[in-house]
């Protein structure tokens, strides 16, 4: 598909959301008046020019790449709940690009640039904070993986290192830091770059943008069927009547493999639980996001103050997004190992979201045997952290025609070629 300009200039068609000042502000703040729509509900056409399956952050980002990079706006993102009601708002919003292998932290690392400029790009207010990343060493296996990360890292220009437990101390006084702990702190990987974003403003800032755009965001609308003929897409069937499209891309986390198998295209990916939670608010204490892959926990303060926690996939494959006590337990004893002092803390919530695992733990991106079939799938739990760089690439490519060099080695045909993108060892929790 021919791309018709180039980013934010009028001539591709690429409409900014509006502004509002703060005189805006204080009127609506003032009075009955209601904001307006952030995006429309509109009619759903009988064709487009692209329809994207998902309306999590990926599918929206791809949606507004496409607009904002490419002028390509007769776009549908289709979601068969409300937008971000999968992945998107249940993961833990942790944002880094410490990663293990040159291809994860290349990719990674662009995401991390998009996410640091994104509440300016779109006019949206998403809270990035760059609060440092620490992913602690309790044995000597675990050390040398940071020690190998943090060497590829600083070869792809990434800020990472290998500090001691005092330096660990210094960053988060309320650790224990004692040798004399069951599971003793030897090292962390430091990266001071990583840290949280608000996943909701994320989702709904791409929406805004996309719908200002010219993109139908349609909720509500699900995909029951995928029609392709003479081995090429040629539309999606819906709860909502059929649409003709000659590109089709698959953006889902959980259904992945359903969707992907009603073009015929079989998918490398099992499907786990992912479970998270959340305590009541407390005053600032921790400033970094804290990871222990051996304790199984990670850990980081919202701007509410509150503690979000979460842990690692459940142990069989399930399409369950119910908590289960046996995750809180687990949990609150591995918290409870590395700060004591957070014993009389309460939970508020738990849930748990859908992580698409392929066999190297990195996604499957990119075109598929069925011409105009485009997938951005298997995203594990990784999935959040990737969305700007993802949508970014995946519009290019469909614009284009071309593969990005960034999302070259993650198409799906490294599974039958033997070129795998070995990830595993940059997981934040045992898998
Ligand atoms: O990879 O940083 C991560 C992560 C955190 C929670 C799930 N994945």
């Amino acid at each position: 598909m021919r791309g018709r300009g180039s980013r934010n200039g009028s001539a591709n068609g690429y409409r900014r959301p509006a502004r509002y000042s703060a005189f805006d502000l204080v009127r609506h703040g003032l009075t009955a008046e209601h904001w307006p729509r952030a995006w429309r509900n509109c009619e759903l056409k009988p064709t487009y020019d692209v329809v994207i399956v998902g309306g999590g952050v990926h599918g929206l980002a791809t949606a507004h790449y496409l607009a904002a990079n490419h002028g390509i706006t007769d776009v549908a993102v289709l979601d068969k709940g409300y937008i971000g009601s999968g992945g998107s708002g249940r993961n833990t919003a942790i944002i880094r690009s410490n990663y293990l292998t040159p291809e994860g932290v290349r990719f990674y690392d662009r995401s991390v640039q998009l996410y640091s400029t994104l509440a300016a790009d779109l006019n949206y207010n998403v809270m990035f904070s760059q609060r440092g990343h620490l992913t602690l060493a309790h044995n000597d296996a675990s050390l040398r993986t940071m020690r190998w990360r943090a060497e590829v890292n600083k070869l792809e220009g990434i800020d990472s290192e290998v500090i001691g437990p005092d330096e660990v101390k210094a960053l988060v006084p309320f650790m224990d830091t004692s040798p004399h702990s069951r599971y003793p702190i030897l090292g962390a990987l430091y990266h001071p770059p990583g840290g949280i974003v608000r996943h909701d403003a994320v989702v709904w800032g791409y929406a805004r943008a996309a719908d200002a755009a010219g993109v139908h965001v349609h909720q509500n609308t699900e995909v029951t069927g995928i029609d392709v003929t003479a081995g090429r897409v040629r539309g999606v069937r819906t709860s909502r009547g059929p649409i003709s499209a000659p590109v089709v891309v698959n953006c889902t986390a959980g259904w992945a493999t359903l969707i992907s198998d009603m073009a015929g295209v079989r998918m490398p990916i099992s499907t786990f639980p992912l479970q998270a939670a959340v305590t009541e608010p407390v005053k600032p204490f921790l400033s970094t996001v804290v990871v222990s892959g051996t304790l199984h926990v990670y850990v980081s303060q919202t701007d509410r103050g509150e503690l979000v926690f979460g842990a690692s996939v459940d142990e069989f494959t399930s399409y369950s997004m119910r908590g289960s006590l046996e995750f809180t337990e687990g949990l609150a004893g591995h918290v409870l190992e590395l700060m004591p002092s957070l014993a009389k803390l309460r939970l508020l919530r738990q849930w748990a979201g859908l992580c698409d695992m392929t066999p190297d733990y990195s996604p499957i991106m990119g075109v598929t045997p069925v011409d105009g079939f485009y997938v951005d799938v298997g995203w594990g739990t990784y999935g959040f952290k990737a969305a700007p760089v993802a949508g970014e690439t995946m519009a290019q490519l469909i614009a284009t025609g071309r593969v990005p060099e960034l999302i070259a080695a993650f198409d799906l045909a490294r599974f039958t070629d033997g070129r795998l993108v070995g990830e595993k060892g940059a997981a934040s929790v045992g898998h």
